[in-house]
């Protein structure tokens, strides 16, 4: 089986290759706005969306030119949720992936304005008959990822988090993360099923896998805010409790949610079983989005 962190790098490598050719370059007037595009989609991340893309496109035979292309846009629509997440209105952040935020490298209003050209861009890639033949496949990628980032899933999340309701519980948190992270993990993993018209069945064992992987990233997330070290992890670290988050740890404490994280890997675990050997990069992945440092 191929080792994962060699196949992550790979499609890493072939995803930054896409995008470059994807996002607009030249320099027309609003060349500012493309460098800030091409600075936050380009720079250095770890591709984790783009891999379950073109992993779960390989688990169905999806050809690889569409399937890279699902997995650009994917990681163009990450970039425009950090962009936002960085701005001086959510979580003013100066330092992201070991470099200036995107509004401290340009301004206020070209980051606002280079996650907005972002977004757009990954549901044009997504609608480009040159991503797949079938014009019914395009439109259900367009509705999931639709699905996973509007008030019901990615915005929703994060309106969540920056204004928890009184009495929050864990599954009140479990809702939360689920919503803000889990469903674009969702999408990237429902993506290679949607490519290559797997059986429902299927597709659904994808994104139970992905939800509950996505909640364990979140909580190891969580606890690398509290444990890990700003130049290993590239950001600001202690802000969670600096500033009073709600999260999986001020619920549960430290030890619990990191149990909390392993069972939920088990769980995502167990949506794999009807996929046999075929799902061992996804095994894999599980078990990094846990354990990771950075
Ligand atoms: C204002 C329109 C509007 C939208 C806001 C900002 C936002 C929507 C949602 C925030 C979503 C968000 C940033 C969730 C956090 C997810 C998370 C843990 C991100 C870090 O992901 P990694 O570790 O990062 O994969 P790299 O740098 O490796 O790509």
């Amino acid at each position: 089986m191929p080792d994962f962190l060699e196949t992550l790098s790979s499609i890493a490598e072939a995803v930054n290759e896409q995008m470059a050719a994807l996002l607009p370059s030249g320099d027309a007037p609003e060349a500012r706005l493309f460098e800030a595009m091409r600075y936050a989609s380009l720079g250095p991340g770890k591709r984790l969306r783009p891999f379950f893309v073109v992993t779960t496109s390989r688990m169905f035979e999806v050809a690889d030119p569409g399937s890279f292309r699902v997995a650009a846009a994917v990681e163009f629509v990450h970039a425009y949720s950090l962009i936002h997440d960085d701005l001086p209105a959510m979580d003013d952040d100066d330092l992201r992936r070991g470099r200036p935020t995107v509004h401290r490298a340009f301004d206020e209003a070209t980051a606002i304005l280079a996650g907005d050209a972002l977004l757009p861009l990954a549901f044009e890639i997504l609608a480009d008959e040159k991503t797949h033949a079938d014009s019914g496949v395009r439109a259900q990628l367009v509705m999931s990822l639709a699905k996973a980032l509007g008030a019901g899933g990615m915005v929703g999340g994060q309106v969540l988090d920056l204004s928890p309701p009184d009495g929050v519980t864990y599954g009140d948190v479990a809702r939360m993360e689920r919503m803000k992270t889990g469903a674009l993990f969702r999408f990237s993993c429902e993506a290679g099923a949607i490519m290559g018209q797997a059986p429902l069945r299927e597709r659904a064992a994808l994104q139970a896998y992905a939800l509950d992987m996505g909640l364990a990233f979140q909580i190891a997330d969580d606890l690398l805010d509290l444990e890990g070290d700003e130049e290993t992890v590239g950001k600001k670290v202690g802000k969670d409790a600096e500033a009073g988050k709600i999260t999986a740890i001020s619920v549960l404490g430290v030890e619990q949610a990191r149990a909390k994280a392993y069972a939920l890997l088990d769980l995502a675990l167990g949506h794999l079983a009807g996929f046999g050997e075929k799902a061992g990069l996804l095994r894999d992945a599980a078990a990094f989005a846990v354990e990771r440092r950075v």
